[in-house]
């Protein structure tokens, strides 16, 4: 039963598209200038205040959206996007749990307030984690979750009366519950021989800093009043036929025409169709092919959406351009299949993390990244452990760098964090992130959590539960979630595609003792494939290292010792490559920050780069392990195996 449901799920992806996504409501595409659309970004600095008082709701007690905030008492210069833990001088702030309030007056184009046929958007990319925005005090969006993003139609708001600003007031809580994505609590300590008055502290169950803030861009843009609401692209191949299946919603008019045009990378037209849904072929069509497969990797063809509409004040035209890559993705009992070819995950976990910035999005930090990902031939990473940012997913797309798309839940351990709430709530987190990430032929993969305990009775019916749910909003692709549990205990993994696991042999246990790790690593995948012949992730191993360290014969901390560790997982996973486990991704890419504690020196140090991103000995290490293994990939499939020469990076 477990084995057919794997094979035949590629099958069924492509028999039930079209009946995927119907849950949702409205379209979350990425905010894009056009013909017909405007966007101005409100990025840089925001007036803020957290509010310190005793319950942390003086801000709406006294109403703080109403008037400008610098009227309510004292602000300070916030920038945007960034977490405002690490930027200010208060250690108060760093570690502020409850109600911190934004501000920012926006300067509006004279036509978006005076013609009405513009409907005028706010968007906020990631607010962490409720966040409840006004706009000249006047409420229009409430938002769960911080990792995903929320909009606000604000037309009305704006072209009710002679604007030409609008302030728009957002106030975002970070205090996390049982039954938010990621789960935490809040203690009380109630001795008052240790604690003062209404002293609580927020407990998490996982291992990264809860940054908060306005993390991503905050923008307004524009689109005409009937517009294109949402496109939803699924691709096929049959021989050497690109099959671009597309589904394209509107608003706004039950009158109009929609046109769909296929441009390939010179922009040629190779394709054309009309209405919301159809078919397009591309005969000898370039697929999407993961970096280092192949010599033309991340092939984007660029689907041209035009709406025309009749509306109240006569005909409008929406534009809308996608990328698309067409690729197809496939499990069967030991391989994971893109294009029909075995596809081997050599990469990383990352954060998003940095100093100062903390979760806040940044440009450069992202190209760097980047430059680095492929620097160390890497073909792949997990969004551990929440969804990132839009503009990495296009980078994704663009380098083609494939992604296992993770939605936050992580650190779902307590019985509470089971409930029915918790299971609605990431329901619908799973929806809106399908929502926004569906067209990227670069995720291959969605994982609904992290380390859950999938060992607790009621996680049965809870992964059972979300992962047909994830399905039947994208039956085209593989779904899974990230385990640590014991084989034999684990309620959740059958119900997913893949299985991945993380195990830190001679980290957390046989502290020192490298010489355990085959053994130990062998019989983790033994049984986990005897028992359930799935493919295997090793989606996280290392090793706690401050850079500089050094220890001959290795110690633990030094750089010796990640590498190692690595080298010892490398044995078996070159192994067990050969037959059934088809990835591995190092934990983690860089150091990031943690809560503190005493097994973090200032942070996570399981970086093979520190937070600065830059390389210790392991990342050398892992450099030329990749581009041996694309190298070899490339090799399988190469008709010429002497083009195939030796294993350095130059090679290829
Ligand atoms: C894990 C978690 C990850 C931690 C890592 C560690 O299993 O998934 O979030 O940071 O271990 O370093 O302990």
């Amino acid at each position: 039963m477990l084995r057919g449901l794997a094979g035949t799920w590629a099958v069924l992806g492509a028999l039930l598209w079209g009946c995927g996504l119907a849950l949702l409501q409205g379209g979350m595409l990425y905010p894009q200038e056009s013909r017909s659309r405007e966007r101005k970004e409100l990025d840089g600095l925001w007036k803020f205040r957290a509010d310190f008082s005793q319950n942390r709701r003086q801000g709406f007690e006294q109403q703080w959206y109403r008037t400008p905030l610098r009227e309510s008492g004292p602000s300070l210069d916030m920038p945007v996007p960034s977490s405002f833990n690490d930027v200010g001088q208060d250690g108060r702030l760093r570690s502020f749990v409850g109600w911190v309030w934004y501000e920012r007056e926006a300067a509006l184009p004279q036509r978006w307030t005076e013609d009405l046929g513009t409907r005028v958007v706010l968007r906020i990319g990631s607010a962490h984690y409720y966040a409840i925005v006004w706009v000249n005090g006047v409420h229009v969006a409430e938002h769960e979750g911080g990792h995903l993003p929320f909009e606000a139609d604000i037309s009305r708001l704006v072209q009710s009366g002679p604007l030409s600003s609008c302030r728009i007031t957002i106030a975002i809580n970070n205090t996390l519950s049982p039954n938010t994505l990621p789960p935490g609590t809040i203690l009380y300590k109630t001795d008052t021989s240790k604690y003062p008055k209404g002293y609580f502290v927020q407990n998490t169950n996982f291992d990264f800093f809860n940054y908060a803030g306005l993390h991503r861009t905050v923008l307004l843009y524009t689109t005409p009043t009937a517009y294109i609401d949402d496109i939803t692209v699924a691709t096929d191949v049959d021989q050497d036929t690109g099959l671009v299946n597309y589904q394209i919603l509107v608003q706004g008019s039950e009158h109009f025409q929609l046109e769909v045009c296929l441009l390939d990378e010179e922009g040629t037209v190779v394709a054309k169709g009309t209405g919301g849904r159809g078919q397009l072929q591309v005969p000898s069509a370039h697929l999407w092919w993961p970096y280092l497969m192949h010599e033309h990797p991340a092939y984007l063809y660029s689907l041209e959406v035009k709406l025309t509409a009749q509306t109240a004040a006569g005909f409008v035209s929406d534009f809308y351009t996608l990328p698309v890559g067409i690729r197809t993705v496939a499990v069967t009992q030991s391989q994971f299949l893109i294009n029909g070819k075995p596809f081997y995950f050599h990469g990383v976990n990352k954060h998003e993390d940095a100093d100062i910035r903390g979760k806040g999005f940044d440009w450069p930090l992202l190209v760097k990244d980047f430059n680095l990902l492929r620097w160390l031939g890497a073909n792949a990473f997990r969004t551990s452990h929440y969804p990132y940012a839009e503009e990495v997913m296009q980078l994704c797309d663009r380098y083609g760098i494939v992604v296992i798309d993770e939605s936050p839940g992580v650190g779902i351990v307590l019985a509470q964090s089971y409930s029915n709430v918790s299971l609605q709530h990431h329901l619908e987190v799973m929806e809106e992130m399908v929502r926004r990430d569906k067209n990227h032929p670069s995720v291959v993969m969605w994982s609904v959590a992290n380390e859950p305990a999938s060992f607790l009775k009621p996680a049965g019916f809870y992964f059972k539960t979300l992962i047909a749910h994830t399905k039947a909003l994208d039956p085209s692709r593989p779904v899974t979630f990230v385990t640590n549990s014991n084989y034999e205990a684990d309620l959740g993994v059958p119900y997913v595609d893949v299985i991945c696991v993380n195990s830190y042999y001679s980290w957390y246990h046989d502290y020192g003792h490298m010489e355990v790790i085959q053994l130990q690593l062998a019989t983790q995948f033994e049984s986990w494939y005897k028992t359930y012949q799935k493919p295997i992730i090793q989606s996280e191993y290392g090793a706690e290292t401050i850079t500089g360290f050094h220890e001959d014969p290795p110690l633990m901390f030094s750089e010796e010792y990640q590498k190692g560790l690595l080298e010892q997982y490398h044995v078996v996973l070159d192994q067990k490559r050969k037959e059934y486990v088809v990835g591995e991704l190092i934990w983690n890419f860089a150091d990031f920050m943690t809560d503190q504690s005493p097994q973090r020196p200032i942070g996570n140090r399981k970086g093979i780069f520190t937070r600065q991103r830059q390389p210790k000995s392991a990342a050398f290490l892992l450099r030329e392990r990749y581009w041996k293994l694309a190298n070899e990939t490339k090799c399988h499939r190469s008709a010429v195996k002497s083009q195939c020469v030796g294993n350095s990076p130059f090679t290829f």
